[in-house]
């Protein structure tokens, strides 16, 4: 409840916009806030000072945008997901409020430059790949198109580990992101929920309520986040929860002389909201992820339905006014509470509660990979959360009477339908309750939706055939074009006009410039600057000179073998083979770059980091290929590291076995910034083949039905190693330890995993069209002129791939939700 103080008039300071002010802003938060004496400050301090400066320009439109929520009763939509990946918040925050050539000119004066202070930022690195900055981009989509959407999630101590590459090999270092405060976010040490773990159940009627008792509590503690949309005065809300022991310290074991138990204790507590699980695409299914997982679902449901009953008496519009989506089935178990909190807290009925969830919640599928789908054990859920169990188990029997009913007693299908695997040790099948509790289930590209129906969910889609639809992801344009590409930005702003920030379809009318040589030269030498600034940083960072008259050839990603950075190595291999075999020839230069992270214990995509680096070392280092050929292992693969490398792109590497990436969306963002795809007709890539037009992208390999051939048929990767000379030598030349010198045996493993073992991707089958296509590259690259007509028509066919659009449509037909509607800003509150 707000404080009535009784007052008659409160009067501040609303934030200006001119230089001037920006100068007396920045001097002001700099001595009061920061409280430096100008003469001393470092680069950090007037970094804290401006970023202060323009957090000021965004409350006022928060509360307006808040106040408006209330006033119009909106519906409101939460999005539940254990990783944003938000990158840096300063020079997007300036973009969004048209203030970055204001505080330019205002530092400027103080003799501090701007673009260098952006760099000192620290990337709030809460996610591990396309999943987690999906979040990113759908939160600034939702506050540019002004849907009330709230970001629930974890504040993590710890965010995505830090990579170091020492003797070619990955380490990694924790990445305390808070070490210097975060500015951008507004702790809310009054909003708390207790959130409960362990105990028992007393008192439990059948499909009613049920007394949860002697339960091991803890507090999620919230964190407030601004998140501005572009152009608009709607701004929206991040929310990330903060674990705090329930006590500071447990009095009880302090007084029995116990302090170190006490203060251990609390450490357990706190250790919930401690780190980032670094497994992108695989379920890790530790303990603590669990404890993850229900900490930041429980205290968000809490949270909105303590938001609803202010305004609300009674549960009846409950679904008119929450929509809860969840980011893949790391937050399912935010169902269970709903169930838990209006049976047991709430006293409403079994089936009226289950309706509300039914028209609450809806999911997004983001894998296929038999290794990511969430499984819990049964015996341990039972422990940890042993109420949740038990509306999981009453939800499974009301669902399995239903289809009992309805086919005949089919205890096959009803096995296979069961929310409980009942094979080996008995566990909760994590993607079957998100599906059942959903009115919409989505999977995130046309291929990823079609092979979901038909692959894990195609039991489920018989049942509920108009469940499941298609979202194609999409990604923000303001980050990923206006902030990260300023020479493009300059040159598009010039022939379209600022508009495409908020409407990307406006690339459209690139197509016909493409054949304007003067718009053709000035888009090639804004790409040669964005390849000089790379340039500059792997000079700067690795001490090597790359050649910018190279093709820069670009994947960057998770490493994982699905992804396949082993087939664009072995391509690398080959080409400097061939090189060294008709050192003569008229050779493309190349410049390779790779960067990503593995997961701390995947073996297999660490000895691929190592294999890429050793590669890297020998060729840079060989003569013969100087000026011809350059591999480049960038580390720390980051959001604010892809903003330096995707806008410098010639050539975008999606080269996925095809079935295998749900969407992908690196691909876009390369593609908007004037890269050319070379890729499978896997994930996303299958539209943007048809919306850029197969003359201008180069699709090679197996399709997914043909895959699925080849492996029904019993794929036999030899016979393809034998049969294809180059693809011999070049794995050949891996094993022999062309690359490990002094070790031979460093790359056995690699060799046998495709050879031997099965290549359970494929490299080896889709190899010779690979080596095909890479072929036509190079050619197109010597008609410099062809190619650059064809990166603008990737840039023009780029439009639909806005994540403005996906939200759209979420926001039409899933979550039925309007806009929320503000005044004219002005001046006074
Ligand atoms: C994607 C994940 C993921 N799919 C488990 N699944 C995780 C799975 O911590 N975990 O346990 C974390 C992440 N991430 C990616 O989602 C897909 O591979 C991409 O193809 C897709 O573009 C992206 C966004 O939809």
């Amino acid at each position: 409840m707000p404080f009535r103080t009784g007052l008659k008039s409160f009067e501040y300071d609303h934030p200006d916009h001119g230089v001037a002010d920006f100068k007396r802003a920045v001097a002001n938060k700099l001595i009061y806030a920061v409280g430096k004496d100008p003469a001393a400050a470092k680069a950090e301090d007037w970094l804290h000072a401006a970023q202060l400066a323009i957090r000021d320009q965004l409350v006022e439109r928060w509360m307006a945008t808040t106040r408006a929520q209330y006033e119009q009763d909106v519906k409101r939509v939460y999005y539940l997901s254990m990783e944003f990946l938000i990158g840096r918040t300063f020079t997007n925050a300036m973009l969004a409020v048209e203030q970055y050539e204001n505080m330019r000119l205002a530092l400027a004066d103080f003799g501090v430059d701007l673009a260098k202070l952006g760099e000192l930022e620290p990337d709030a690195a809460l996610g591990n790949g396309g999943l987690g900055r999906l979040a990113a981009c759908f939160l600034d989509s939702m506050a540019t198109l002004a849907v009330p959407g709230f970001g629930y999630g974890i504040r993590y101590e710890y965010g995505m580990f830090r990579q170091q590459i020492q003797g070619g090999q990955q380490i990694e270092t924790p990445d305390y992101w808070l070490a210097h405060g975060y500015p951008w976010e507004f702790q809310r040490p009054e909003v708390v929920w207790r959130v409960r773990f362990g105990g028992h159940v007393e008192s439990r009627t059948d499909f009613g309520s049920a007394n949860w008792v002697d339960t091991h509590d803890v507090l999620a503690m919230a964190y407030d986040s601004i998140i501005p949309g572009y152009g608009t005065e709607a701004t929206n809300t991040l929310r990330l929860w903060s674990a705090r022991a329930t006590e500071e310290i447990d009095l009880s074991a302090f007084n029995r002389g116990s302090y170190r138990e006490a203060v251990e204790r609390k450490n357990l507590s706190e250790n919930v909201s401690r780190v980032l699980y670094p497994d992108d695409s695989t379920e890790s299914g530790r303990e603590l992820r669990l404890h993850q997982e229900y900490f930041f679902c429980s205290a968000s449901v809490q949270d909105m339905l303590h938001r609803y009953l202010r305004t609300h008496d009674n549960f009846d519009k409950v679904s008119e006014k929450i929509s809860i989506h969840l980011n893949d089935t790391h937050p399912v178990l935010a169902v269970p509470e709903m169930m838990r909190l209006m049976l047991d807290e709430h006293h409403l009925d079994w089936d009226t509660a289950w309706g509300h969830c039914q028209r609450i919640f809806s999911y997004t599928n983001h894998t296929l990979m038999h290794e990511a789908l969430e499984t819990w054990p049964v015996q341990m859920m039972g422990r940890v959360l042993p109420r949740h169990l038990q509306i999981i188990f009453d939800i499974n029997a009301k669902f399995m009477l239903t289809i009992a009913d309805e086919h005949k007693h089919d205890t096959e299908l009803m096995r296979r339908l069961s929310l409980i695997d009942e094979s080996g040790d008995r566990r909760v099948r994590m993607a079957y309750l998100a599906v059942l509790v959903s009115h919409s289930v989505n999977g995130v590209s046309a291929l990823h939706s079609d092979l979901m129906v038909q692959s894990i969910f195609a039991d489920f889609a018989k049942v509920f055939p108009n469940r499941f639809n298609n979202k194609t992801n999409g990604v923000t344009p303001r980050r990923w074009l206006a902030q990260a590409n300023p020479p493009l930005t300059a040159l598009l702003d010039q022939r379209l006009g600022r508009g495409w920030r908020r409407d990307l379809s406006q690339l459209e009318a690139l197509k016909p410039m493409a054949a304007q040589p003067a718009f053709a030269a000035a888009f090639g030498r804004a790409k040669r600057q964005n390849k000089q600034r790379l340039a500059a940083w792997v000079k700067q960072h690795m001490d090597l000179e790359l050649n910018v008259d190279a093709l820069f050839d670009v994947q960057v990603k998770r490493i994982h073998e699905y992804k396949r950075q082993l087939l664009n190595l072995l391509h690398v291999v080959a080409r400097y083979q061939d090189i060294l075999e008709h050192p003569d020839a008229d050779h493309v230069p190349r410049v390779v770059i790779f960067a990503g992270k593995a997961a701390s214990a995947y073996a297999m995509a660490k000895l691929v980091i190592r294999l890429i680096n050793d590669v890297a070392t020998v060729i840079n280092q060989d003569a013969r290929v100087a000026g011809k050929l350059q591999v480049v292992f960038m580390p720390n693969y980051s959001v604010s590291l892809a903003e330096i490398i995707i806008p410098a792109a010639d050539l975008s590497e999606q080269i996925s076995t095809a079935g295998t990436e749900a969407s992908g969306t690196g691909n876009m963002k390369l593609a908007l910034n004037g890269a050319l795809t070379i890729g499978t007709l896997d994930g996303a890539n299958v539209e943007m083949s048809q919306s850029v037009g197969l003359d201008n992208i180069f699709i090679f390999g197996q399709t997914t039905p043909e895959v699925e051939a080849l492996r029904q048929s019993g794929y036999q990767p030899r016979s393809f190693y034998n049969a294809n000379a180059r693809l011999k030598k070049a794995l050949d030349a891996i094993r022999d330890g062309a690359f490990s010198h002094g070790e031979p045996a460093r790359y056995q493993q690699i060799f046998a995993s495709l050879v031997e073992w099965g290549d359970k991707y494929m490299l080896l089958a889709d190899f010779a069209s690979y080596l095909q296509t890479q072929a036509r590259v190079d050619a197109l690259y010597r008609q410099p002129e062809e190619w650059i007509r064809k990166a603008i028509l990737n840039v023009a066919g780029m439009g639909p791939f806005s994540s403005d659009r996906t939200i759209a449509e979420y926001a039409d037909e899933i979550w039925h939700s309007k806009p929320v509607l503000l005044k004219p800003r002005q001046t006074a509150p």
